[in-house]
C-alpha cells in the first residue's frame, strides 16, 4: 500500500492491539514514524478482547493496571472496582483507541502469518493469512504471553456433541448455562474465576482438577471514590514507584497492601502458626520471607493452606481432592479468587480429582475418566496457554539466512533483554521470554519496553543506522544470567510444573522463561544498554 509521501514502506508494523499494540502505535506516531498494527481480533483489546469469560477478572489493582503515558488520561478515567472486570478493562481499552485516534492505523481481521526479512532491502516482510504483504524497516510483535490458546489433546475431543468453548477464546454473544450440565477442564486461574460464577447458572457443575492451584480470595469491591482520587492526585509518585519497584505493583497483589515479610515460618511453633490464620488467613501466607527460598519452609505453609482450606470446604474428601500436594507454593502463578473454595460447598458443584483417575477419553455426551463417567451438555476447557512463546512461534517468522525462529528456539526461547533474538535484526519482542514480562505488572513492563525501542529506533535514525541486530554472546551472556537469577527459587523446584517453565505443552523444552530480577532491576539493565549506544547489539 502507497504511503502519503509515495514509498511502500511503513517505518514499523506493530502486529497485536492489546495494551502493548495501543501503545506502541500512540508512542511511535508520535515519533514521526508511520506505523500500522495488524490485529487477528475484530476489536482492539488483546487479552481482553479475547478471555471474556463469566467472572474474568484482572488481579492487579486498576489504578495500577493502567497507562501512566497520559496525564489527562490518568485523570479523565474513572475505575470503578478495585481490581476491574474484563468489560471495563475492554471498555478502557478502546476508549484508548477512541482517545488518542489510534484506529486510523489498526487494520482488525488481519492475522498475521509470515514475517521475513529481507536482508538486501534491511527490511521485515510480513505476509497476512489473507495473502496481503506490507513492507517495514521493523517489527514489533506485541502478540501477547497468554495468546495461544492451549487444548489438550485428549482423545474424542472432537466428538463432543454440546457446546464446546475454551476461556481464552470465549464468545462475543452472552452465553447461558441455566438448566445445562457444565463441564470445566482446568484449575488455573481462568477456571478459578469462571467456576463461581458458572455454579450459579449451570444445573450441575463437573469441575475436572488435574493439579489443585493455591487460592486466596482476592477481596475485591467497588473503589471508593476518595480512594480512587487519592490515586489520582498521587499519580505521578506511584508511576515512579512502580518503575523501580519488583513486580510493578506498589498496592500489592489482589489489591492487598503490600507486607514486607519479616518472620521465619521454620521459627514458629504450630500454635503461632494456627493463630496466624485465625487472625489473617490470607495474609498468614505473606508474612514470612523464607517460603520462597526454603522447600521445608515452604511445605510448613503449605500445610498452612490446606488447614485454611479445610476451615472452607464443608466435606473433608473434598477438602483433600481440593488439597495441593507435592509441588511448592509460589511454583506456578499465584491464583487470586472470588468465593472459589466455598463454591464446592454447593450441591449442585462435583469436583473431579484426576490424581484419582485422569481423563481417558471424550465422548459424544460426557467426559470418560479413570474413575467413571460425566454426562455432560456443555465442555468448558480452562487449560490455558502456549505461553511466551506459542503465538510467535505459530507465525512463520523468518530472519537473515532464512532462519525460522522455530529452529532457533528449538530448545527453548533465546533472547537478548527479551527484546530481540540474535538473526533476527529489527525484530523487536515486547514483553518477551527473558524480560519479567508474567512476573510484573503487565503495562508498566510495555510502557518499559516501547519507550526502549522508541528510544531505539530514534538513535539509529538519528545515526543513519538501518539496523539492530543482538550478537549470540550478549544473547547467551542475558540467557545464563536469566536463568542464574532463577537458581534455587521454587519456580524450578523440580517439582514444578508451570507454563513460566513450558511444562504444560507436551514437547515443549522445560526452560524458565521469565527474569525474576524484578522490574526495576531490569529497567537499569535496559538504559545501561541504551547509554553505552546499545552494548551487545551490532548496528549497522
Ligand atoms: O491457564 P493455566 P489459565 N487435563 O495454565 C489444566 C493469566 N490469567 O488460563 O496444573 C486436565 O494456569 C492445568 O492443570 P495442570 C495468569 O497469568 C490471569 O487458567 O497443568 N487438566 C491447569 O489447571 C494465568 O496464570 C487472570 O496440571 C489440564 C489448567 O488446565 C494465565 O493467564 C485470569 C490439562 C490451566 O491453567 C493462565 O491461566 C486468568 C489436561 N490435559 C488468566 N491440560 C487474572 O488476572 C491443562 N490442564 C486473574
Amino acid at each position: 500500500m502507497a504511503q502519503e509521501d509515495g514509498s511502500d514502506a511503513y517505518d514499523v508494523i506493530v502486529v497485536g492491539a492489546g495494551f502493548g499494540g495501543l501503545y506502541a502505535l500512540y508512542k511511535l506516531r508520535e515519533q514521526g514514524l508511520r506505523v500500522r498494527v495488524l490485529e487477528a481480533g475484530a476489536g482492539v483489546g488483546g487479552t481482553w478482547y479475547w478471555n471474556r469469560y463469566p467472572g474474568a477478572r484482572c488481579d492487579v489493582p486498576s489504578v495500577e493496571y493502567s497507562y501512566s503515558f497520559s496525564r489527562e488520561l490518568e485523570q479523565e478515567w474513572n475505575w470503578t472496582e478495585v481490581m476491574a472486570g474484563q468489560p471495563e478493562i475492554l471498555s478502557y481499552l478502546n476508549h484508548v483507541a477512541d482517545r488518542f485516534d489510534l484506529r486510523r492505523d489498526i487494520q482488525l481481521e488481519t492475522r498475521v502469518a509470515q514475517a521475513r526479512f529481507d536482508e538486501a532491502d534491511c527490511c521485515w516482510f510480513v505476509l497476512t493469512t489473507s495473502g496481503e504483504e506490507l513492507k517495514a524497516r521493523f517489527c514489533v510483535m506485541a502478540t501477547g504471553c497468554l495468546s495461544a490458546p492451549n487444548t489438550p489433546d485428549i482423545p474424542g475431543k472432537a466428538d463432543f456433541a454440546g457446546a464446546v468453548y475454551h476461556t481464552g477464546a470465549w464468545p462475543h454473544e452472552d452465553v447461558d448455562f441455566t438448566g445445562l450440565r457444565v463441564g470445566v477442564v482446568g484449575t488455573g486461574s481462568s477456571g478459578v474465576q469462571a467456576i463461581p460464577v458458572l455454579a450459579q447458572s449451570a444445573a450441575q457443575l463437573t469441575v475436572f482438577q488435574r493439579t489443585p492451584n493455591y487460592t486466596v480470595p482476592a477481596g475485591n469491591r467497588p473503589l471508593a471514590d476518595a480512594d480512587r482520587d487519592r490515586a489520582k492526585a498521587a499519580y505521578e509518585i506511584i508511576r515512579a514507584r512502580e518503575r523501580e519497584s519488583y513486580a510493578g505493583i506498589i498496592f500489592g497483589f489482589g489489591g492487598h497492601a503490600l507486607v514486607l515479610p519479616t518472620e521465619r515460618i521454620l521459627e514458629t511453633s504450630p500454635e503461632q502458626r494456627r493463630a496466624a490464620l485465625d487472625e489473617d488467613a490470607f495474609g498468614a501466607l505473606r508474612r514470612y520471607s523464607d517460603i520462597q527460598s526454603d522447600p521445608r519452609a515452604n511445605e510448613l505453609a503449605c500445610e498452612m493452606y490446606r488447614e485454611m482450606l479445610r476451615r472452607i470446604v464443608d466435606d473433608p474428601d473434598v477438602a483433600e481432592r481440593l488439597s495441593p500436594r507435592g509441588y511448592p507454593l509460589g511454583c506456578k502463578r499465584p491464583v487470586i479468587d472470588t468465593d472459589y473454595l466455598p463454591t464446592f460447598n454447593r450441591e449442585n458443584v462435583t469436583l473431579v480429582d484426576l490424581r484419582r483417575g485422569e481423563i481417558e477419553r471424550i465422548t459424544p455426551s460426557g467426559v470418560q475418566t479413570a474413575q467413571g463417567y460425566f454426562g455432560l451438555d456443555v465442555l468448558i476447557w480452562a487449560t490455558g496457554f502456549d505461553a511466551m512463546t506459542g503465538t510467535l512461534l505459530r507465525i512463520d517468522v523468518r530472519g537473515r539466512r532464512n532462519l525460522g525462529l522455530d529452529r532457533a528456539w528449538a530448545e527453548g526461547p533465546r533472547s537478548y533483554l527479551g527484546l530481540q533474538t540474535h538473526g533476527f535484526p529489527n525484530f523487536f519482542t515486547l514483553t518477551g521470554p527473558m524480560s519479567p514480562s508474567v512476573l510484573s505488572n503487565m503495562v508498566v513492563s510495555i510502557e518499559q519496553h516501547v519507550d526502549w525501542i522508541a528510544g531505539c529506533i530514534r538513535y539509529l535514525d538519528e545515526h543513519e543506522l538501518a539496523t539492530i541486530e543482538a550478537t549470540a554472546e550478549a544473547e547467551a551472556a542475558w540467557i545464563e544470567h536469566v536463568q542464574k537469577l532463577a537458581q534455587g527459587t521454587m519456580w524450578v523446584s523440580p517439582s514444578c510444573n508451570s507454563w513460566y517453565l513450558g511444562t504444560n505443552i507436551p514437547g515443549k523444552p522445560r526452560v524458565f522463561m521469565p527474569y525474576v530480577g524484578g522490574v526495576g532491576t531490569y529497567r537499569k539493565h535496559c538504559d545501561r544498554v541504551a547509554a553505552q549506544g546499545y552494548e551487545g547489539f551490532v548496528l549497522g
